[in-house]
Order: C-alpha cells, then sequence, then structure tokens
C-alpha cells in the first residue's frame, strides 16, 4: 500500500511540463457565496499566487457578500462575478423554481458559462494549494479525484472542466430532471458525468490530490472551532477533530492570518469584524495547543490509510526524494 502511494506521485511530477497552450485562456474558478466562503476563496487565492500559477484567477461571489469582502477578493482574483441565479430570469431560475433543494448547486453550475475560458479548473473555496498545480491544465473534463468515502464517484472539490453553454444548458436539464442523489452538486455532477469511472483512467487525478502535497484541505469547520494565535503560530481549539490534518490547518491560518486579515483590516476601516486570530497573543490556558508529532508506527498508519502527513515528514520533497534512491 505504500509503495502503490509512491507510484500515485511519480505520475503526478511526470506530467511537469506544461504543455498545455493558451494560458490566458485557461482559469482557476472558485465560488464563494457569503462571507465565510470568501475568506476561503482568499486564502485559496493567495496560495495559487503564492505558488507562482501562470492561470487566470476567478471568482463567482453572491449577492449575499459584503463590500469588504468583495473588495479584497477583486484585490488577489483577476475576474470577480456575481451570480444571482434567484435574479437571473433565465433557464437556470426556471430550473431552481422547479428544484429550490439545489439553490447552490445552481449557482456552482454557472461555472460552466464562463466561455471566454477555454479550460478551468475549479476548486472549492475550502481548498488550499501547497504547490503549483498548473498540470492540471493538460487533463481533459472531466476530470476530478476519486471521492475516499465512494471511491466510484469522482470529489467535486476540484475538478477540470470545459466551459461551454451546450454542456451547461444539459447540466441544468439533467439536474432539473433527474435532482441529485446526494442532494448536493457531487451527487449532480456524478450522475452528469456517469460514466467517470470506467470511461477513462486519465480523468481520474491521483488520490493524492485530495490529501497532498498539492493540494487541499477543508477548512470551513476548523474556522469555526478555532481561534489562531499568529505570533506563536498556535491553533487552540477542538484537537480531537483538527488531529487528521493538523499541518493543513496550521497552513491555512498562517496564511490567512498574515495575508489575508490585514487585506480585510484595510478593507473594513473603522468596521469592527472578526478574524478569527487572537489579537493579545495569548491563548486562553484551558485550550490545548495542537503539535503535528506522529510516532513512526502512527505515520505508516496513517500512510496505509491514505492520509500522509504531506507537509511534515511525509513531504512532498522527502518522498521524491525516497523515490529517487528507490528507482536509482
Ligand atoms: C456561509 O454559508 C455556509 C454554508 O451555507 C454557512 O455554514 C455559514 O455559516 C455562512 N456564513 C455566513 C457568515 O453567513
Ligand atoms: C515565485 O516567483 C518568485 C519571483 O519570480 C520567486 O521568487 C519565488 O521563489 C517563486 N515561488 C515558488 C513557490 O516557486
Ligand atoms: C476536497 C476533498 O476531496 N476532501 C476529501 C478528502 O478526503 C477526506 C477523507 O480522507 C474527505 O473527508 C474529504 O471530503
Amino acid at each position: 500500500m505504500l509503495f502503490l502511494s509512491i507510484i500515485t506521485i511519480s505520475i503526478v511530477t511526470k506530467s511537469k511540463d506544461d504543455t498545455s497552450q493558451g494560458s490566458n485562456m485557461a482559469a482557476f474558478v472558485t465560488l464563494a457565496t457569503n462571507d465565510s466562503y470568501a475568506r476561503g476563496a482568499m486564502v485559496l487565492g493567495k496560495s495559487l499566487r503564492n505558488h507562482n500559477t501562470s492561470r487566470k484567477l476567478v471568482a463567482l461571489i453572491g449577492p449575499q457578500m459584503s463590500d469588504p469582502c468583495q473588495s479584497a477578493l477583486k484585490k488577489i482574483y483577476d475576474d470577480v462575478r456575481m451570480v444571482d441565479v434567484l435574479d437571473s430570469g433565465d433557464a437556470a431560475h426556471l430550473a431552481m423554481m422547479k428544484r429550490p433543494d439545489l439553490g447552490v448547486t445552481f449557482t456552482k453550475l454557472h461555472c460552466w458559462t464562463l466561455t471566454h475560458y477555454s479550460k478551468c479548473v475549479f476548486m472549492d473555496a475550502d481548498t488550499l494549494v501547497l504547490s503549483n498545480i498548473d498540470e492540471l491544465f493538460d487533463r481533459e473534463e472531466l476530470s476530478a479525484a476519486p471521492d475516499p468515502g465512494w471511491p466510484d464517484c469522482f470529489n467535486s472539490g476540484v475538478f477540470v472542466f470545459r466551459p461551454s453553454m451546450e454542456t451547461y444548458g444539459k447540466l441544468l436539464q439533467y439536474c432539473t430532471e433527474h435532482g441529485s442523489f446526494d442532494g448536493g452538486d457531487q451527487g449532480v455532477l456524478n450522475g452528469f458525468f456517469g460514466n467517470w469511472a470506467t470511461a477513462d483512467i486519465s480523468k481520474h487525478l491521483p488520490f493524492i490530490y485530495n490529501l497532498s502535497s498539492i493540494a487541499i484541505y477543508t477548512y470551513l469547520p476548523a474556522f469555526k472551532h478555532y481561534t489562531f494565535d499568529p505570533k506563536s503560530k498556535q491553533i487552540a481549539g477542538d484537537v480531537h477533530e483538527a488531529s487528521t490534518h493538523p499541518t493543513f490547518l496550521l497552513e491555512w491560518w498562517t496564511l490567512y492570518s498574515s495575508a489575508v486579515v490585514p487585506m480585510l483590516q484595510d478593507m473594513y476601516g473603522d468596521q469592527p469584524f472578526h478574524s478569527g486570530c487572537v489579537e493579545d497573543g495569548s491563548l486562553s490556558s484551558h485550550a490545548q495547543a495542537l503539535q503535528p508529532q506522529m510516532s513512526s508506527e502512527e505515520r505508516k498508519e496513517k500512510w496505509e490509510q491514505g492520509q500522509a502527513d504531506y507537509m511534515g515528514m511525509d513531504s512532498f520533497d522527502n518522498i521524491k526524494r525516497k523515490l529517487d534512491t528507490f528507482l536509482k
């Protein structure tokens, strides 16, 4: 199992030479329906920029978003677009009247209308990039990583797609007629792109895109349950819940507090806002600090469950070094 995991990493590194043409026609796309998701989108955008992506960054936003958050997003993203399905009066509005339960899903499907980009990579606002992932643009629609819970389904948190009004129309129709087997966009997309599991293995992003050197960590529950001390770089909160990916959580908070909070402070001016960071530099005494330390036994176990500590002892460089010695 350990061996198999390493092989998937080598496949990732092989496609490093970027052959996709017209990089200005390609974009990372995210969706932020409210201010919480906007903060996630800001961290995601910053993480993509920090890793020197050559692609455009596009954020679709919802009408409830506050002005300061919109302004901050516009500093990071090339293109920030309001999507108000309720107000659109078009096919999406009609679809939504039939299936009001799928509101946010219809908003997400809007990314197919971004037709002045030829190819896009959608990333949920609660994801974080830990290295350059522009190589994803070498893949075709619909490429995505398997969902760990349902291996025959893909996880719709990150996927490669081609904007097209034709596909958009078909998706709306599919959504209206069939609904979603899980009540959200993952069900709709897996239904529509139903041959993903069997048709073309190149559309299967290596599993590593879900937990990885490269990827992607869901922070939103984290944002609710922790506070962060930027000075000591410590997180306080429900340690048990965080213990699956403590290093990613720390990475998220570090980027958020250093790059996003100062920008939000500018945008909010005199208006108060809650950053989630501890301001006096001390964590409350009963709070436990998170220490991402594991014994080698525990690490091995995590590896075998597909949960390597990619940022720390199992970081990409370490894994690659091991792989290089192995191949020599
Ligand atoms: C934003 O939306 C999410 C999911 O719908 C919700 O959990 C969260 O509380 C919302 N945040 C705000 C500030 O409205
Ligand atoms: C991104 O580019 C800058 C300037 O060219 C460089 O200093 C930096 O090391 C690069 N970052 C990464 C992660 O490659
Ligand atoms: C974004 C994403 O794909 N997240 C999934 C990664 O894997 C864990 C389980 O290991 C899932 O719970 C996440 O939903």
